[in-house]
């Protein structure tokens, strides 16, 4: 993976993050930007949907951003904007594929490393926004990458392969891992990997070296929304410190680890996310 090269010429390296703001439950904006801010990252907001709460919740409003998108990307051009990494989430519509491949093609000059996370389901189900064409589409986001960091479901997804077909052991995902990395191509991370119950984990392939890993912590009592959220902004904040791929998913794992635990003892209801706030502070002494 490329390290960002226009350090020498910021204070602070630059990110382009294009997700939605899902004004109560922690996940997405609300949870990459102070998650890059606290790693020393600064991040420009690229709103891809309005909601009142995210998907899980039984109601929530839905206000598509797709034009306001357009407009941005527009007025960030004027400007000459440059950012060391674009890094994409949720998705509001289907044409905001075109939308942001576009913002890719027009912003990953001057090596702007280029993060999707293809968030489009959990547990072998889409999220209830995601429509079947939006989900067949987002394989070319994917392609677009120097890193994608789906969960198992979105792997399978993006694969065109029943969920039910998933390796369950970390060592049997090798193939599907090469296969996103379109040979070689892009790095990736599949998160959410459990081969015990007890245990969660992470495998990856670095593109640049050609190692593939396996992380896991213990797993802290129940699922909570955003985790996936977190932990790509994470590994997207130690990214940009010119940390390995193979140290960014061990930090991202024990700090997500970390804020479920924090989490699960206080009882924080799994809807509501990750309590990470009372942590962030830790995330700078990782970099160090
Ligand atoms: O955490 C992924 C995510 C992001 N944004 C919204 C969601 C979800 C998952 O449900 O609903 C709005």
């Amino acid at each position: 993976m490329k390290t960002p090269d226009l350090l020498s010429k910021q204070a602070l390296p630059r990110v382009a993050a294009i997700h939605d703001i899902s004004g109560f439950g922690r996940c997405s904006l609300t949870v990459a930007l102070p998650t890059l801010s606290a790693m020393g990252v600064q991040a420009c907001a690229l709103p891809t949907a309005y909601l009142s709460a995210h998907t899980a919740f039984p109601r929530f409003t839905f206000l598509d951003m797709t034009d306001d998108m357009i407009k941005t990307a527009g007025h960030w051009k004027e400007m000459d904007i440059r950012f060391n990494a674009l890094y994409s989430g949720f998705l509001g519509s289907e044409r905001q594929i075109d939308v942001v491949a576009e913002f890719f093609g027009e912003f990953k000059k001057d090596g702007a490393m280029i993060i999707v996370d293809p968030v489009m389901g959990d547990d072998g189900r889409a999220y209830k926004t995601y429509t079947p064409a939006m989900c067949g589409r987002m394989r070319e986001l994917a392609e677009k990458a120097d890193l994608i960091t789906p969960n198992v479901t979105e792997a399978a997804m993006l694969m065109g392969r029943p969920f039910d077909s998933a390796p369950k052991r970390p060592e049997d995902f090798r193939d599907w891992l090469w296969e996103l990395s379109g040979n070689g191509a892009r790095s990736v991370v599949i998160t959410g990997v459990k081969p015990v119950e007890c245990r969660i984990g992470q495998v990856y392939f670095d593109c640049t070296t050609g190692d593939y890993g396996y992380i896991d912590r213990d797993f802290v009592g129940h699922m909570f929304h955003g985790t996936g959220d977190l932990y790509a902004s994470v590994v997207v904040g130690a990214l940009m410190h010119g940390k390995p791929l193979a140290d960014s998913v061990a930090i991202a794992a024990q700090f997500v680890h970390d804020c479920c635990e924090l989490s699960f003892a206080d009882g924080t209801p799994p809807a509501e996310g990750v309590r990470f706030e009372s942590l962030l502070w830790r995330l700078m002494a990782e970099l160090k």
